[in-house]
């Protein structure tokens, strides 16, 4: 590990869409195989119902590995499965943060998409946010938006100027981690690198812990 940087960590994301039964297998296989730091339930398109069977489902298993799980978007079901945190991504103003917070106390982790706007991410983080996340950093097969033009610098300046951990998002492989973590990124946030990953999510997890290990090292 360079002297300056603690190591940047490994943040895992659902897949968008899941059966819980069976996913449940995939992902206990993959959290063995690998280093990961937190795991948060996105399922954009799954109302409340299917996402509180998914999370009951899946919390106690992540739970197993001694792993934080957080709900993205939803800050009552995160209240009411006494989940670790929720990770607002949409619509997202100091209001809302603050409400979450209230709602949740100051043992929850909060996360906050910033795409990439380091003013909304300063203001969130006045708010009371836990962690910030930029994104799409390189082009993502997940999330509709084109990558920043300044990733690598915006990840940088946070570093540089803010006490808060911040979390590089979208496309992050582990061909091309190693520059998030020369930027200074806390955690990387990875989909499609390891659900849609042509070897399996298993085999994609050890390659992703590996590169991230070197790349933590240099
Ligand atoms: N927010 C910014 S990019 C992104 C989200 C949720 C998608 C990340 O998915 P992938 O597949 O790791 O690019």
């Amino acid at each position: 590990m360079s002297d300056d940087l603690p190591p940047c960590e490994f943040y895992l994301i659902s897949p968008e869409k899941l059966d819980p039964e069976s996913f449940a297998a995939l992902l206990e296989k993959t959290l063995a195989a690998g280093s990961v730091s937190c795991f948060q339930l996105r399922l954009p398109d799954a109302d409340e119902d299917e996402i509180r069977v998914a999370a009951k489902t899946l919390a106690p298993l992540v739970w197993k590995y001694d792993i934080p799980f957080l709900l993205c978007d939803h800050v009552q079901l995160t209240k009411e499965l006494d989940l670790d945190g929720v990770h607002l991504e949409n619509d997202l103003s100091a209001k809302m943060v603050k409400a979450a917070r209230k709602l949740l106390g100051n043992d929850k982790s909060i996360g906050v998409s910033c795409r990439n706007s380091r003013h909304l991410a300063m203001e969130l983080g006045e708010a009371g946010a836990d962690y910030v996340s930029f994104g799409p950093v390189f082009m993502s097969p997940t999330k509709d938006l084109p990558p920043m033009e300044d990733a690598m610098e915006a990840i940088r300046w946070w570093g540089r100027m803010m006490e808060l951990p911040q979390v590089a998002i979208g496309g992050v492989s582990p061909e091309n981690c190693d520059m998030a973590v020369a930027a200074g990124a806390d955690f990387i946030a990875g989909i499609s690198s390891i659900w849609s990953a042509a070897e399996g999510p298993e085999a994609a997890m050890k390659q992703f812990a590996k590169a991230l290990s070197e790349a933590n090292s240099r």
